[in-house]
């Protein structure tokens, strides 16, 4: 409804909440600060100030200076910001400000969703489609796999789940870390008081299982949860109790992409470590949240994280190849011991049981190490560690002190970067790898955990930071998760959602998280379009480039998270 603003002026363009921080950065060559006004939808001026010089930006190659309005709490739509005779897009100031991003970021899992049709009146008729994968032709899987040749000798019903990204391969380590963020979500959304202590309750969101009495954020996950439980080996087979590490695709489709008209043969690949973690890990998170909610479901899932435990203990170093991605993406992973920490945390807390407190104490990992700024589906004793240090335990309280304070920590590393970067995000010049866009939200919710630790606004305002330069305060004043802000990626890396190449294909839909800038120039379009770019602006909206600009579940379970705490304390 506003006409666009000056691109030289970076915020957050779907706006602020009137208690938070409100801040912008501005390409500007003076060397000394210039005059801003906030004006209103009347062209009011509001509040007004001088910029801060901050100089060159190494990560985007700007000289910016930053801008201040936090002091204005007033609230409204089409608010502008001016400087030096140039305006802002419009923006909001509202308490309400995040819910839909929260809303609408969960809703990508139910599109994502493999074997059951998305329905029309949930979703709208451009984004409906018939079930895929349910081996009905041309479709050769997911209700009966096969193994790749010498794998395996029987087929598994590995039906459901979401797809993984832009391509349609099911990966159990990556939907392990993706579930764990909506039910840690979920696990703390039921710690906070006032207006969003429900922020997913049942009936919040259009997706089949609303109004069945459960919470929608855990009908969501379970519907993953499912599927990674049909990944496990069977009873009596070969490595029984370990998961498989992926299915998909013998070989890589184009796109466009119809899920419910590939013809490719689906295969599992080898059961590995890492993915039989990743099961015992959310499945023992399972086993806790459903405990009163579904007892039947939770013990399913206790036994089935057990059992993993098990196998994995009995096969401790079997690593999927990083090389293994025709059809599919790899995840490889040569270290588990991260992988264990985690799985050993979640079945302590749900469990009590001492084989895994001893086991922690004795981790590298354990509580006298430190913790790693980057987690992610490669790296996760982190997650761990967030169960450790807020899900109540019977670790000994130093120890959970102990545990909580490293993370503090982090968060004091990842202020000290915000403090240096023009566009006030939690990212280092360096950092801009393969789902930045991920690694901004994974680090918001370590400083986010520091907030709440300590009482201490500096690092709550540090994951609001973060968000900022999702929502468009970076170099390419672009916000990356579609349909939020004035200008937002459209064209992300996707089978389905494939606009770009077949105008009867929808764009992604609201919510949809870029991966984000990938300074590694991965695949042919970003080499074309983007040689020698400044690692921020290493990024292009085309749907060739997956590198930079696919979707994937563990980028918007992190955005899930981010944005239901910040639409938390906006809330006031
Ligand atoms: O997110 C993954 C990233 O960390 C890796 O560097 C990259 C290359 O191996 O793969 C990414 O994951 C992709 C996966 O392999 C296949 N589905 C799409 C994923 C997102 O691009």
């Amino acid at each position: 409804v506003y006409p666009a603003g000056d691109a030289s002026i970076r915020l957050n363009q779907i706006g602020y909440a009137p208690t938070l921080p409100k801040r912008a950065t501005v390409v500007n060559t003076s060397t000394t600060p210039v005059a801003w006004q906030l004006r209103n939808a009347a062209g009011t001026a509001v509040a007004s100030g001088t910029t801060t010089v901050k100089g060159n930006d190494a990560a985007s190659g700007d000289y910016v200076h930053t801008v201040d309005f936090s002091s204005f709490t007033g609230t409204g739509e089409g608010f502008r910001l001016e400087v030096a005779g140039r305006s802002s897009h419009a923006f909001t100031i509202a308490n309400g400000v995040y819910n839909q991003l929260a809303k609408d970021s969960l809703a990508f899992f139910y599109h994502q969703r493999s074997g059951i049709a998305i329905q029309a009146a949930l979703v709208g008729s451009p984004y409906a489609r018939p079930a895929g994968h349910l081996g009905i032709s041309p479709n050769r899987g997911d209700t009966d796999v096969p193994c790749q040749p010498g794998v395996c000798d029987y087929r598994l019903d590995a039906r459901g789940g979401w797809y993984d990204a832009g391509d349609q391969g099911k990966y159990v380590v990556n939907g392990g870390i993706s579930v764990w963020q909506l039910l840690d979500a979920y696990e703390r959304s039921r710690n906070v008081s006032g207006a969003n202590r429900n922020a997913f309750a049942d009936g919040s969101q259009a997706i089949p299982e609303a109004g069945n009495g459960v919470s929608d954020i855990l009908d969501e996950a379970r519907w993953e949860i499912e599927f990674l439980l049909r990944m496990q080996v069977p009873v009596g087979k070969p490595k029984a109790g370990m998961a498989f590490h992926k299915l998909h695709d013998q070989n890589w489709t184009g796109i466009p992409q119809r899920p419910e008209t590939d013809s490719q043969l689906r295969e599992l690949h080898p059961p590995s470590t890492a993915a039989t973690l990743n099961l015992a890990a959310v499945a023992a998170q399972c086993a806790r949240v459903w405990k009163t909610i579904n007892p039947t479901f939770a013990t399913t899932c206790q036994t089935a994280a057990e059992r993993a435990w098990t196998a994995a203990r009995a096969n401790p170093a079997v690593y999927a190849s990083g090389s293994d991605s025709t059809g599919g993406g790899a995840y490889g992973d040569n270290d588990v011991s991260d992988e264990f920490y985690w799985a050993a945390a979640e079945l302590y807390v749900t469990t009590g049981s001492s084989t895994y407190s001893s086991f922690l104490a004795s981790s590298p990992h354990n509580a006298g190490a430190s913790v790693s700024k980057n987690f992610g589906w490669p790296t996760t004793a982190a997650l761990g560690d967030i169960t450790l240090a807020t899900v109540p335990n019977g670790l000994s309280s130093s120890t959970g002190a102990t545990i909580r304070q490293r993370i503090v920590t982090q968060a004091d590393a990842l202020l000290n970067i915000i403090n240096t970067q023009g566009y006030g995000v939690p990212l280092g010049s360096a950092e801009y790898w393969w789902g930045s866009s991920g690694e901004v939200n994974n680090r918001a919710t370590l400083l986010a955990l520091a907030a709440d630790f300590t009482g201490q606004t500096k690092y709550r305002d540090g994951a609001l930071s973060a968000l900022d330069y999702l929502l468009g305060r970076n170099a390419l004043g672009n916000s990356y998760v579609t349909g939020f802000g004035t200008v937002y990626s459209k064209n992300q890396h996707h089978r389905f959602w494939a606009h770009q190449n077949d105008a009867s294909l929808p764009n992604p839909p609201a919510g949809s998280l870029a991966g984000g800038p990938d300074s590694a120039l991965e695949d042919d379009i970003a080499r074309q379009r983007l040689g020698g770019c400044a690692p921020q602006k290493c990024y292009i909206d085309d749907i060739g480039s997956y590198s930079t600009n696919e979707v994937a579940i563990n980028w918007n379970s992190g955005l899930v998270w981010l944005a239901a705490y910040a639409a938390e304390k906006a809330a006031g």
